[in-house]
């Protein structure tokens, strides 16, 4: 049995929290997507860490954790991560495994990513720049080196192989940078990576849910970045959504049962693209400022906006979301007014659909406005004791989208999450 948390928006829902808060109901934690370009928060014993490559279960000693075949993953990172927890006495020995199928980022990748963007000038994707894209180029042409390899004698002529392609490209853009300080980080952090537990994924996962073990499949970015269904070309390269669960682990979709989508009570996106609800003035900024909106990974300030209905129902429609977590909604408290935003404006027709391509059309969101509760809500521990008004504004968007918002988290801490169901 296979449980998924994903992101329902840009990404940056609080996905690390919800998975550290759901952990200890599971045997496994599973990153089937993404990469280093991933910041997933979560507090532990009161001390923040961000997670990049390890799956957000890593600090639940019973909890076994894996980043599967359809990651990307950086080994320097990596490496760094793990000593970060296991400063936390975490001993990623034991419960970490890493798929011999997952696609590695190399430093000529990181280099490639900052040369595309440069090359794109205005029109640049804002990429976290940590190799993402060059890296699933290189999986789908079929030229990557997987993890698997490292085992093999082979390595060094075919990452020798692969530089110099890479090299011819960078030549291309007329990009100089010296990465060999990158590369001697990177073939240390290669001989580490040897020294961790290698596995055939696919096996590890199906032998666990025949062994009636419970997993969670953890989501990284959101489903308004899906390489497919995002708003493209201002996307990540990956699958975010649930069909990228049966990919990126190798599961049959028969295993998946409850997919549970997390969304912000308002709406953040960092990077370029699209953004209907978008807010330029002050309500934006008291967003960003309350609900402390800045990149996990690159410290950038996130644009901020209302929460938008349609891409959020899109969303649950695409991934079949049957539970959807409620994030920061105390960042909400002191607001007077709070809007939503219930259908576009296209091209001066409404419309409740996505459209094919939200860059080429103007889009207007069309938006209801709702009596903030202002009160604090933070220290709030039962669905009966919320406010009236915050009972209200979830109520019609739980009717909007169909689907069921099961829990409110109302704070960052470990404990402030409410079952409302
Ligand atoms: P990339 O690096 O190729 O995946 O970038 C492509 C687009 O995807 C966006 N993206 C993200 N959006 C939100 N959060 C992400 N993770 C970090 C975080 C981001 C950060 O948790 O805060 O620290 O800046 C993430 N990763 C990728 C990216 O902004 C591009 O729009
Ligand atoms: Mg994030």
């Amino acid at each position: 049995m296979v449980d998924a948390i994903l992101g329902l928006q840009w990404g940056d829902e609080g996905k690390g929290k919800i998975v550290d808060y759901f952990a200890p109901q599971y045997d496994v934690i599973a990153r089937f997507q993404g990469g280093p370009n991933a910041g997933h928060t979560l507090y532990v014993g009161g001390k923040k860490v961000v997670l990049h490559q390890i799956p957000s279960g890593a600090f639940h000693e019973n909890t076994l954790n894996l980043i599967g075949n359809g990651v990307v993953l950086d080994p320097v990172t990596l490496r760094k991560e793990c000593d970060t927890v296991a400063s936390f006495g975490v001993d990623v020995r034991k419960n970490l495994f890493i798929s011999q199928r997952t696609h590695l980022i190399l430093p000529t990748h990181r280099a490639l990513d900052k040369a595309s963007e440069i090359s794109k000038g205005n029109d640049k994707i804002g990429s976290t720049l940590k190799g993402i894209g060059p890296a699933y180029m290189d999986k789908t042409g079929r030229n990557g080196i997987r993890v698997g390899d490292l085992l093999d004698k082979s390595f060094t002529t075919s990452y020798i192989k692969i530089r110099l392609k890479h090299q011819r490209l960078l030549d291309n853009y007329n990009f100089q940078e010296d990465i060999s300080q990158w590369e001697e980080e990177f073939f240390e952090a290669i001989d580490f990576l040897r020294s961790l537990n290698i596995v055939n994924g696919e096996y590890f996962i199906n032998d666990k849910i025949s062994q009636g073990k419970k997993v969670l499949a953890e989501g990284a970015q959101g489903s308004m970045l899906d390489i497919d269904f995002g708003t493209f070309p201002f996307v990540t390269s990956s699958s975010t959504t649930t069909s990228g669960i049966c990919s990126g682990l190798g599961i049959a979709p028969q295993k998946i049962r409850d997919v549970m989508g997390v969304t912000k009570a308002y709406c953040t996106r960092v990077g370029s693209g699209p953004f209907p609800t978008e807010l330029f003035d002050e309500t934006g900024e008291e967003l960003r400022k309350l609900g402390n909106e800045f990149g996990a990974t690159t410290g950038r300030p996130r644009r901020c906006g209302w929460i938008d209905l349609v891409a959020l129902k899109f969303a649950c429609m695409i991934n079949g979301v049957n539970k959807v977590i409620m994030t920061k909604a105390d960042v909400l408290d002191n607001f007077k007014k709070l809007e939503v935003c219930t259908s576009y404006e296209v091209d001066g027709k409404e419309s409740k659909e996505v459209p094919f391509q939200m860059t080429r059309h103007s889009i207007k969101p069309v938006l209801k406005e709702f009596d903030g509760w202002n009160c604090d809500t933070t220290q709030m521990t039962k669905a009966a004791e919320l406010p009236e008004k915050m009972t209200q504004y979830v109520k019609f968007i739980n009717e909007y989208i169909g689907a069921n918002v099961s829990h409110i988290s109302n704070g960052p801490g470990r404990e402030q999450i409410i079952d409302v169901n």
